[in-house]
């Protein structure tokens, strides 16, 4: 699995966000995000990877936090992990034709941001949440991510690197799309940072 190479980069304000292949729980930011379920129990897909690799501790700890409601976000520590913190974000099952799962969807990455921002975490992991076991086509999450994304961004200066990680090329194709359309209508501010192409 390639990790490591950023693929692509846009900022607001003085924050990066970038757009890279590879695996989430290899990920040295300060906190990654988990795509959860409400249980807090482990999975499959990313939640699974993570749950791997943290060791048996984690799930000692998220089996005490009670659960968690759909677009909502939870924090525990890293355990094995190479990042300090888990933020365990619980995304929406895909329903097409239902306007509730994109504001869902939204939520999930803005409270998982609150909750970075509370605990002091300058840098963040994001899988590409609700679109493996989920769902959710990569194609209409993407730009919800991205918006949602600069939108924290804009308004919130602590979180200094924002990194989504894309399982395969094909998604971080489509990431890569997405970014480049809102950084062409200059959304919430997006721009290349100086000197990247
Ligand atoms: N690193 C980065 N991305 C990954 C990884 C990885 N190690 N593994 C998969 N992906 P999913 P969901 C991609 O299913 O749709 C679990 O069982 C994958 O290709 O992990 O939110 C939970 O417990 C896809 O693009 O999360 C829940 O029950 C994206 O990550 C449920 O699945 C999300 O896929 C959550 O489903």
């Amino acid at each position: 699995m390639m990790d490591g190479q950023a693929v692509s980069r846009a900022q607001v304000r003085q924050s990066v966000i970038e757009l890279l292949e590879g695996d989430i729980a290899q990920q040295t930011t300060d906190a990654i995000v988990n795509a959860a379920n409400s249980s807090l129990l482990g999975g499959g897909g990313v939640d699974g990877a993570i749950h791997r690799a943290a060791g048996p501790e984690l799930l000692a700890e998220t089996r005490a936090l009670g659960g968690c409601a759909t677009g909502d976000a939870k924090i525990s520590r890293g355990y094995l992990l190479p990042a300090r913190h888990v933020i365990h974000a619980v995304g929406p099952i895909y329903r097409s034709g239902d306007s509730q799962v994109a504001a869902l969807l939204a939520s999930a990455y803005r409270r998982s941001l609150e909750v970075a921002a509370a605990n002091g975490i300058e840098t963040v992991s994001f899988p590409s949440i609700s679109t493996g076991a989920y769902g959710y086509p990569v194609e209409e999450a993407a730009p919800i991510a991205l918006r949602t994304a600069a939108d924290f961004l804009g308004q919130n200066q602590s979180i200094r690197l924002l990194r989504f990680v894309l399982f395969n090329a094909a998604i971080l194709a489509v990431y890569n799309r997405a970014l480049d359309a809102l950084v062409a209508s200059r959304y919430a501010g997006l721009q290349r940072p100086a000197g990247s192409g």
